[in-house]
């Protein structure tokens, strides 16, 4: 298959476009870098160093014998979406290619401008490159269980039944996002739902949960194909982030009680359950939605984990929540659509934490500590990145970046 990855020099994407090439794909990579910009402007590195997406693909032919077609370039520009759309021809897109962090959006006005414009423009892009030049390219976009927010019922895959005053539909299942980042996935499920409808395109939403893990087999292969591993208080993810932790000697930060439940999941099943999405395609016209997590934990249990699979001395601590979220509440979200696909979960064993442990160790010489208290605050419209060499929001910068004029 011709597979185009877009957000391809991400923590997924790269991973996504070593495993798809692995196993025979024609894949082509798109990314502006705003990731990497992104430490820029905050001062902060990932753990496992990274190379620069030219030499990952300079190394991965000299690994694998096979050539990945690097389009550099921002997806918010029409003319590049439809050029590399129109040039590489692909029989499914892969969409990884949005601001992903919940705090980043909640910096200030800026961030949160940036963050909804970058998604929501970027997608309504693809969806018009895709109409243009072929429509039944199958669009395979990365969503978020976070859409859903904590509702006390159960989340359905996507879509519930509602009876109202007699008469019954089934709708998109009620959506209450925990940040501006969350809210811009909404948006483009709105939009792409919409496209297929009208246009008759074919696309699977994958709401995925949150991700743990480092490496894959691929990226094993050379340390140029790592990728990277975020620890810090705005990009760092909960489990990643508890590994780093308990390895540098600070306390584990459960935000509040730490009875916020999430769904959680293994990097090499992001891959897996991507590879399915696209063995088996959306029809034309329809709008499918996956909830793609393995697994339910709570933010202790995932602490208590990480303390006992570390073989050092390792302390919880719970400073007040600086995000505004349910501390306790009812969870039980349907995940079984990959599963009847085929989908074998990595599931979160005391090894797999171990191992995790294991990339946090060797690395953390380079650890920022400075970085890992979280300081954007949910209920302030501004609020400081402390990192080194930045002072609050005027350090920022978001604006001030080529990739990001959009106010
Ligand atoms: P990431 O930030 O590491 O990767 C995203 C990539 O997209 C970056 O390399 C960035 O430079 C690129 N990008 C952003 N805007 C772009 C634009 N306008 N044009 C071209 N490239 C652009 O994020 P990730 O962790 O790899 O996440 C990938 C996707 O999966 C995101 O959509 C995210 O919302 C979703 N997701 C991630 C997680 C997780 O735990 N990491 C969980 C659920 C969903
Ligand atoms: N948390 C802590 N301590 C920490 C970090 C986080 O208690 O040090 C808590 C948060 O308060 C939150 C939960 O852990 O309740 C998850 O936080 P997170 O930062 O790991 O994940 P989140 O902000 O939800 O975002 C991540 C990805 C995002 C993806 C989302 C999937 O960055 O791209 O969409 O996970 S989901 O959460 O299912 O929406």
């Amino acid at each position: 298959m011709r597979i185009l990855v877009l957000g391809a020099d991400g923590y997924l994407g790269w991973p996504t476009s070593l495993y798809l090439s692995a196993r025979g794909h024609e894949v082509g990579v798109v990314d502006n870098f705003a990731r990497r910009q992104y430490d820029f402007e905050m001062g902060v590195d990932s753990l496992v160093p990274i190379s620069q997406l030219q030499r990952r693909v300079q190394v991965w032919k000299e690994v694998s014998g096979k050539e990945l077609a690097c389009w550099p370039g921002d997806l918010v520009d029409p003319d590049f979406t439809h050029r590399v759309v129109q040039e590489f021809r692909p029989e499914a897109i892969v969409h990884f290619a949005e601001q992903r962090s919940a705090p980043y959006s909640m910096i200030d006005q800026k961030h949160a401008v940036y963050t909804q414009y970058n998604n929501v423009i970027n997608t309504i892009n693809i969806l018009y490159a895709i109409m243009d030049v072929d429509p039944s390219i199958h669009l395979v976009k990365l969503g978020t269980m976070g859409e859903y927010g904590t509702p006390n019922i159960d989340i359905e895959e996507g879509f519930i039944e509602i009876t109202h005053k007699g008469r019954t539909d089934v709708m998109p299942f009620p959506k209450s996002p925990h940040s501006f980042y969350h809210l811009s996935k909404v948006h483009d499920s709105h939009n792409i739902q919409f496209a297929c409808r009208v246009w008759g395109l074919r696309s699977t939403d994958l709401n995925q949960g949150v991700v743990y893990g480092q490496e894959t087999p691929e990226t094993s292969l050379h340390p140029d194909l790592a990728t990277r591993f975020d620890y810090d208080g705005v990009f760092g993810t909960v489990l990643n982030r508890f590994c780093v932790q308990a390895v540098t000697g600070h306390p584990l930060t459960v935000y509040g009680s730490g009875g916020q439940t999430r769904g959680m999941l293994n990097i090499l099943d992001t891959l897996a359950c991507v590879e399915l999405a696209l063995e088996h395609p959306a029809d034309p016209g329809e709008f499918r939605v996956f909830n793609q997590f393995t697994e339910s934990f709570s933010i202790q249990q995932m602490a208590e984990m990480v303390v006992d699979q570390y073989s050092g001395d390792a302390t919880i601590e719970h400073p007040p929540t600086p995000r505004v979220e349910k501390e306790e509440h009812y969870y039980r979200a349907a995940h079984t659509k990959l599963l009847d696909l085929g989908l074998v979960p990595h599931l979160l064993t005391s090894s797999v934490v171990r191992s995790l442990i294991a990339v946090c160790e060797k690395y953390k010489d380079r650890v920022d500590p400075s970085a890992i208290l979280p300081t954007v605050n949910w209920r302030e419209t501004s609020s400081s990145l402390i990192t080194a060499g930045s002072h609050g929001p005027s350090a920022t910068g978001v604006g001030d970046t080529e990739s990001a004029e959009v106010n």
